[in-house]
């Protein structure tokens, strides 16, 4: 095969950013990959990860056939007519006997492909099912919880324009996030009036461009925010005219903060009180704010309240809405419900935030003896078995339920464990697209056509949901004929019948996405029918963003529409005016409410909560799943990818190497409350004595000779503890396990 000297424009799909970039082929190869300059958000930018993507194209063991389980626990390869009629009896039976609740859909979307996602809400709607989760109930929904109270939505900050940035539990010179971030972090550190704040136990790759760094001891943070929003309020430092114009019930809030003891907060987190005072005084002081917050503080003790006293930091002072500061946005589509009072899951009434099922309660949501327990999941683009907390109680849930079924690229150790496992065609493959459009004023969306044709015994998602739905008989032929022959006629009369369709029978339009799939998508150009759910989006941006989305140059939902299937770099979809921000705010007079009582009173008690949560059983903090340069959640399975710390090292400090007998290289024994694992050893003084941290994304079992697999690194999960999360979200505190250390001999 010769190589195609053509580049082919597309995605990064290992992290939100989603940085366009560009490859030539070598008949499947990726030969080549550089940054796409032309993308309208990234500009050229790439990572070092962006570049290894053939590993996760061509490295792993790719799945070509559906797998049925049989009784001895075998797999036998079926064609695909006979898994999705055998699957979907099986379903009907679930919901026939249990209910359509008793359906659970997990995951949906990854770092780079929510497309297929988008088709899931039809065929649960067809199904009556009425709960789902996936990775955000493992991280964000507390976070979401707040903003639902406070701004009314997600806030994200303007990194570019910032004077003061601030970067909580979170090391964007890794993870990213920030879009661009090694240039934008590069920027801020060089520019002398600009000031960049780290909080963070460990001296991170962040930290060291960090003009402050607060080396919090683990764990502490709701301390140390509680003292920078302390000095705020007792120095009078707060932005009174923003407060009295633009908020409601600051007093309550300036009240509880009056009595926060400034001396003790510094103490508990282990800082210098001068430190606290330095710090509140610059954020005080700078024309713009922007935080940025993430799992170091949202898996860990007090992340709901952490969240929550983060965003009173940028409120106090006013950063909101104005360039450099935070601020709202439009969606694509929310990637998630804000709502103030949640639904609660049936089973163990936690809260679910987000309209997410906590990713911590759903052993026990299927493992409890109720009447409402889940008796299916239907699992897609996500690996729960290895990412939710002990997996050992997520394999004993998987065991009880009465069917389940996987959608993934490769055998994972959750499709191990399914009753039916479907081959996805993977993200270059496929027509795809994600939903992580977070910018304001410009926002950007990026549909990226495929590369590839599909792997051989493969299907892109939209096209397994639909055939799932079509042997449930998901819709009735009437409509589908009629929209089938509008969409032939053009837009319009397709718009006009849609329209005349779903209000006939408002039930249909749950099933948009699917209705769309079957009569919009085969008239679409290049085979885009997986991207018909979009017309739907692009009505809804019109709809609810007239302005911005003419303002970005689309004089209509449709124009927006072939924009996006023609963008191959990306498409502004709106642009806001900073005035326009005020409008995202859904509350009573465009006011941020700022008393959320719960966590009021959490704050109150700060004094009698625990701030240590080791024993001397297990006296270090392990965090368990720090973002490196050789991780990327489990998106490659193929452990070539790495170029350096392939065994994936446990980082300790030098003092506990020290203490416990560690050698540089030598192995150790990491005991938890739920486990035990083995991993190599690296002395590290970024971190303080008493913090050890392993990274994500190891310990996959790959396959090797022979059907046997083997494991490189630590499966993290084995450590984790259900029971170890936040009281208000449930989300896990993946990033303070408390641990035992011990040398193995080698
Ligand atoms: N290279 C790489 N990038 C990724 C990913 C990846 O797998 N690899 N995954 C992506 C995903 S899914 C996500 S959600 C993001 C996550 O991105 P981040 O949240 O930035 O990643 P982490 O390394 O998990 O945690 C961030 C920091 O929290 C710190 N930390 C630990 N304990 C505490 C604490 O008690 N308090 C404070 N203040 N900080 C603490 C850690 O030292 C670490 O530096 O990364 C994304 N980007
Ligand atoms: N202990 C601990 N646990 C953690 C974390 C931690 O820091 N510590 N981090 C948590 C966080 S923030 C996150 S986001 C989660 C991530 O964990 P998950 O949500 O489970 O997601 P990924 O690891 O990204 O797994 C993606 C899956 O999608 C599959 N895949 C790839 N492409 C396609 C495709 O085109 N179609 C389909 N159907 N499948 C595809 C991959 O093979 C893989 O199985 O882990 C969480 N778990
Ligand atoms: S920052 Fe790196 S990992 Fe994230 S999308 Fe861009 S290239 Fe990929
Ligand atoms: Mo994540």
């Amino acid at each position: 095969m010769t190589a195609d000297a053509t580049w082919h424009k597309t995605a990064c799909i290992l992290c939100e950013n989603n940085c366009g970039i560009q490859v030539q082929l070598d008949g499947r190869r990726f030969a080549k990959i550089r940054g796409d300059q032309e993308h309208v958000a990234t500009g050229g930018y790439t990572c070092n990860k962006a570049l290894r993507l053939d590993h996760y194209q061509n490295g792993g063991t790719r799945l070509t056939s559906p797998l049925r389980r049989e009784k001895d626990g075998t797999f036998t390869p079926v064609d695909w007519d006979t898994a999705i009629s055998e699957i979907t009896a099986r379903l009907k039976t679930v919901r026939d006997t249990h209910g359509g609740k008793s359906v659970f859909y997990y995951g949906g979307a990854g770092q780079g492909n929510h497309l297929g996602g988008a088709y899931s809400g039809a065929l649960l709607r067809a199904l009556g099912a009425r709960y789902r989760s996936n990775a955000l109930a493992q991280e964000k929904t507390g976070e979401g919880w707040v903003d639902a109270h406070l701004t009314g939505g997600h806030t994200a900050g303007d990194f570019e324009h910032a004077e003061v940035a601030v970067f909580l539990g979170k090391n964007p010179w890794q993870s990213h996030g920030v879009p661009r971030a090694r240039t934008v972090l590069k920027q801020i550190a060089k520019d002398p009036a600009r000031t960049m704040i780290v909080i963070d136990p460990v001296r991170t790759e962040t930290a060291d461009l960090a003009d402050i760094h607060l080396q919090v001891r683990p764990g502490t943070d709701a301390w140390c925010l509680a003292g920078i929003l302390a000095v705020l309020v007792q120095e009078d430092l707060v932005d009174h005219t923003f407060l009295e114009a633009r908020t409601t019930g600051a007093d309550t809030v300036l009240d509880h903060l009056k009595t926060v003891h400034i001396a003790r907060c510094a103490e508990v987190s282990g800082l210098e009180e001068d430190l606290l005072r330095t710090t509140a005084r610059r954020i005080a002081a700078a024309s713009s704010v922007s935080t940025y917050e993430d799992l170091g503080v949202q898996q860990g003790p007090n992340s709901t309240l952490v969240s929550y006293l983060n965003k009173l930091i940028w409120l106090l002072t006013g950063n909101f809405a104005k360039p450099g500061a935070m601020h709202p946005h439009s969606w694509v589509v929310p990637l998630a419900h804000y709502d103030t009072d949640p639904r609660r899951t049936p089973v163990t009434g936690a809260r679910m935030p987000g309209g997410l099922v906590p990713c911590n309660v759903i052993a026990e949501e299927i493992l409890t003896d109720h009447p409402e327990r889940f008796r299916a999941m239907i699992i897609e683009s996500s690996n729960p078995a290895h990412s939710l907390a002990d997996s050992a109680a997520f394999s004993e849930a998987l065991a009880a339920l009465d069917l389940v079924v996987v959608i993934d690229i490769a055998l994972t150790e959750t499709g191990r464990q399914a009753d039916y496992v479907l081959p996805a065609a993977s993200q270059f493959e496929k027509w795809e697209a994600t939903f992580f459009a977070f910018e304001f004023p410009r926002n950007t969306f990026h549909l990226r056509a495929p590369l590839l044709d599909p792997l051989p015994g493969t299907l892109p998602e939209p096209e397994i949901h639909a055939r799932l739905l079509r042997e449930l008989g998901g819709a009735p032929r009437v409509p589908l004929t009629v929209l089938r022959t509008a969409a032939r006629l053009g837009r319009t009369p397709f718009k006009l019948a849609f329209a005349a369709v779903v209000a006939l029978d408002k039930k249909l339009l749950g099933m948009a996405p699917y209705l769309l799939y079957e009569t919009l998508g085969p008239t679409l150009p290049a085979g885009a029918r997986p991207a018909a759910v979009l017309w739907a989006l692009a009505q809804r941006i019109a709809k609810t963003y007239p302005a911005a989305m003419r303002r970005a140059g689309h004089t209509s939902a449709d124009a927006l529409f072939d924009a996006m299937l023609g963008g191959r770099s990306g498409v502004t979809f709106t642009e806001d005016e900073y005035a326009d921000a005020w409008n995202y705010v859904p509350h009573p007079g465009r006011r941020i409410p700022l008393p959320i009582p719960e966590l009021l009173g959490l704050l109150a008690d700060l004094d009698t909560t625990p701030a240590v949560h080791t024993s001397d059983d297990f006296p270090i903090v392990l965090a368990a799943g720090q973002r490196r340069a050789s991780t990327a959640n489990t998106i490659f399975r193929d452990n070539t990818w790495r170029k350096r710390d392939q065994q994936g090292a446990l980082r300790v400090s030098p003092r506990d190497a020290e203490q416990l007998g560690l050698a540089d290289g030598a192995l150790a024994q990491i005991t938890t409350s739920r486990g035990t694992a083995q991993a190599v050893v690296e002395i590290d003084d970024r971190l303080q004595p008493g913090h050890a941290a392993l990274p994500n994304g190891f310990g996959l079992d790959l396959p090797v000779a022979d059907g046997a697999t083997e494991r490189t690194g630590v499966a993290l999960n084995t450590l984790t503890d259900l029971t170890w999360r936040d009281p208000i979200a449930g989300t896990p505190w993946h990033k303070h396990v408390p641990a035992r250390i011990a040398p193995l001999p080698a």
